[in-house]
């Protein structure tokens, strides 16, 4: 298969360093002029551009954080007029208020050609049909994967999330090949998929699953199911969306698009970088991106970084699944809920609930469950079970809208949830990702 990166994906290292080294005194230059808030920092620090010469210099340059897009929101980050900006995306923060990234037309070519990347090492081409059932919207998901197969000639089903009964009917009768859905729904895909009797009826032959984590056995099961190859694909909305990295057909460890993104492993606690191998937070710095660009954003991911020569030929460093989160962000069902998203709900539904609340997350057949206990006050206990349920669908609706997922919201007797004589526990987190 012809491809127009490969050049990139099997470069040198020491060339990519080279070039990553221009690209960065590019990009730092460029944000200085253009961010206020990257001059501000690099001021405080004492730094011009002119101090950044190379990749060795990157430990130099002010972290960037998740809270720098809520402080900022929506546009104040970006490093381009308006007026060059093509399409915006979204994603939870971590109030009720939603980060927002933008992309310039070459920022859109790059993330496509990454995206793209992955379909071709995971066997596609202008003969797969890609069917996209990540959401297609705000989220980066849907988008991100549809661009990539439209980037490869093949033929792209963009059906987004949910409605398996019809997901299920596409992939059979327009003859899916690829099938790109969160790990958990593609699970659920498969049970149904199995019930159905219909699994001798689909085509696929890979799975591209990512957006939360999942583990080696789910993998197993997915492919079972599915009758797949089923590849993990990593991103986040701050750095591009899916397609910062990606598996290849070895299956070991997720190639990082180094062309376009610098990572480091830190120590979370302390900010400095670790040595080669070590786990810690991924921490990434975008190099080619014009809209909106980020220097040494914190992911809040745990991971390690592998530098090994991978046997596919790709010399891209890979990183292996993230182990787990150094903030609260909890992943549901795909979707990035915050506890304090929650809290603030609760605390602006008046005075019949109060803020002792528990969430409980577990997965049950593969599929996440989402139950958040509130307390509810002694005045609406005294009122009876009607306007008790009142509450209860009234706060029901308020989480849905403000997360965008669907919570089992339980009222609770008052003084019921268990209090804590240290830090409270709001979170109970039944699932077992290791
Ligand atoms: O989830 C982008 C994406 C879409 C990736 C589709 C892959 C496929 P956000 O909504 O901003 O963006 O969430 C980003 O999700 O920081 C990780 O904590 C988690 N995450 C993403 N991919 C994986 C993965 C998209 N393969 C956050 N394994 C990230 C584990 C993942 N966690």
């Amino acid at each position: 298969m012809k491809y127009w990166q490969e050049q990139w994906e099997t470069m040198p290292r020491e060339q990519l360093r080279e070039h990553q080294g221009k690209m960065l005194k590019w990009q730092v230059e460029r944000m200085y002029e253009n961010v206020a808030l990257f001059r501000k920092r690099m001021d405080e620090k004492g730094l011009t551009p002119a101090d950044i010469n190379g990749v060795e210099d990157l430990k130099k340059l002010p972290f960037s954080y998740k809270k720098d897009l809520r402080d900022y929101y929506p546009y104040g980050l970006f490093a381009v007029p308006m007026k060059d900006i093509r399409r915006v995306h979204a994603s939870s923060g971590t109030t009720g208020k939603q980060i927002v990234v933008g992309y310039t037309d070459k920022d859109l070519e790059m993330w496509a050609d990454c995206f793209a990347r992955m379909l071709i090492a995971t066997g596609n081409d202008e003969n797969s049909f890609v069917q996209v059932s990540y959401g297609l919207g705000l989220f980066t998901g849907g988008f991100g994967a549809h661009d990539g197969a439209v980037r490869i000639g093949a033929t792209a089903i963009p059906i987004s999330a949910g409605n398996t009964q019809r997901q299920i009917q596409t992939m059979i009768d327009f003859g899916a090949t690829v099938l790109c859905c969160t790990p958990s729904y593609a699970m659920y895909l498969g049970e149904t998929i199995e019930e159905m009797g219909l699994k001798d009826k689909l085509q696929l032959k890979a799975g591209i699953f990512g957006a939360e984590p999942w583990t080696e056995e789910m993998r197993a099961q997915i492919e079972d199911k599915l009758g797949l190859k089923a590849y993990d694909i990593y991103g986040l909305s701050e750095i591009m969306g899916p397609g910062v990295s990606y598996e290849c057909e070895y299956q070991c460890g997720m190639h990082v698009c180094e062309d376009h993104f610098i990572p480091e492993i830190i120590d979370p606690e302390t900010g400095e970088v670790l040595p080669e191998g070590q786990e810690g937070e991924l921490v990434f710095t975008t190099i080619t991106k014009e809209g909106f660009p980020l220097i040494r954003y914190r992911t809040r991911d745990i991971c390690s970084l592998n530098y090994e020569q991978c046997k596919c030929g790709r010399t891209h460093v890979r990183m292996n699944k993230p182990q787990g989160r150094t903030d609260d962000m909890l992943i549901i069902r795909g979707v990035n809920v915050f506890p304090s998203q929650i809290e603030e709900v609760l605390l602006k539904s008046g005075d019949s609930v109060t803020a002792n609340y528990q969430i409980i997350v577990d997965r049950v057949n593969n599929t996440d469950t989402f139950q958040v206990n509130v307390e509810m006050s002694e005045a609406l206990y005294a009122e009876g079970k009607p306007a008790i349920e009142k509450v209860e669908r009234m706060i029901t609706g308020k989480l849905r809208s403000t997360l965008g997922i669907g919570a089992n919201v339980c009222l609770m007797n008052p003084k019921s949830i268990a209090r804590s004589e240290g830090k409270a526990k709001r979170v109970i987190d039944n699932r077992k990702l290791k």
